[in-house]
């Protein structure tokens, strides 16, 4: 197992949780206390991360709400990364696809000035475009096989293409440091993609707001020995249901989470 995937794993026997914590800033949905600090999306970020870390095998910044932000969100995008400890994953939700000279200097920013540990990929662009990232064999890179979206059923599902981005996959996969991203929200086509690639890790987001099935999700997404999966909750966490203090909020929520989670596994062993 590649240093990434094995990390992983790690901290997910540490914690007993495959529960990826999404970190989604939306600033006009930051409650007022971290709103009024210096550093809002930061501030907010700690909170989260501090409630949901007993109950998190790894953390997912979307770039696209810290870019949103202008240049103070990439440096709390920066900070955020830099206090999760070191033995969680964080996994930078980019889903970067560019020619390969382009690729680079994407894998460059990812993995060398921002120090994440994983990364998500579209592969519509091919081999060359994933090159520059396969060359960080001790990351993981999460490629886009079948997404959570509507939109999904454009390109993704006819002639079945997700199945062909699987292949190609584990061609890529010669370092061990490849994953599928597939959404919970597409459970029906989960047990083809797991039956074709029985060894990769699977983050699947979808769970929550977007009304993901997480005990199908479940039924198929574990591999042989019963891992190699991650199950990705955003809103339902950073925007906790129910009143009062947030941040005891943020936590209920990711432990109930997790406790779906393993109560699922429980059932299946
Ligand atoms: P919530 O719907 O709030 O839980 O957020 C889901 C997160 O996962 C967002 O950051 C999405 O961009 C991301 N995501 C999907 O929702 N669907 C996908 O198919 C793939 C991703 C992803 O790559 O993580």
């Amino acid at each position: 197992m590649n240093a990434f995937f094995q990390k992983l794993e790690d901290a997910a026997g540490k914690n007993n949780s495959r529960l990826c914590v999404g970190l989604d800033p939306r600033i006009n949905k930051i409650p007022d206390p971290f709103r009024k600090e210096k550093d809002p999306i930061f501030a907010f970020n700690k909170a989260v991360i501090d409630a949901a870390l007993p109950h998190a095998c790894a953390f997912k910044p979307n770039l696209a709400f810290y870019e949103a932000a202008g240049p103070d969100g990439l440096a709390a995008l920066k900070k955020t990364v830099e206090y999760i400890p070191r033995d969680i994953p964080v996994i930078a939700d980019a889903k970067r696809g560019d020619i390969g000279s382009t690729a680079e200097a994407y894998a460059q920013a990812i993995f060398d000035y921002y120090r994440f540990d994983a990364v998500t990929l579209n592969p519509l662009l091919g081999t060359d475009s994933i090159a520059p990232f396969l060359k960080y064999e001790d990351r993981g890179l999460f490629i886009l096989c079948l997404t959570s979206n509507p939109g999904s059923e454009d390109f993704q599902l006819p002639q079945k293409l997700y199945l062909s981005i699987v292949r190609k996959v584990k061609e890529w996969n010669k370092a061990g440091n490849c994953g599928l991203v597939v959404g919970a929200t597409k459970t029906e086509y989960l047990k083809e993609i797991r039956a074709l690639a029985p060894d990769l890790c699977i983050l699947i987001p979808g769970v929550g707001a977007q009304g993901g099935d997480l005990e199908k999700t479940l039924k198929y997404a574990p591999d042989q020995t019963g891992g190699g999966y991650i199950i990705n909750v955003s809103r339902g966490i950073t925007e906790p249901p129910g009143e009062g203090e947030f941040q005891k909020r943020a936590a209920g929520a990711a432990k109930q989470y997790k406790i779906r989670i393993n109560s699922q596994k429980e059932r299946k062993a």
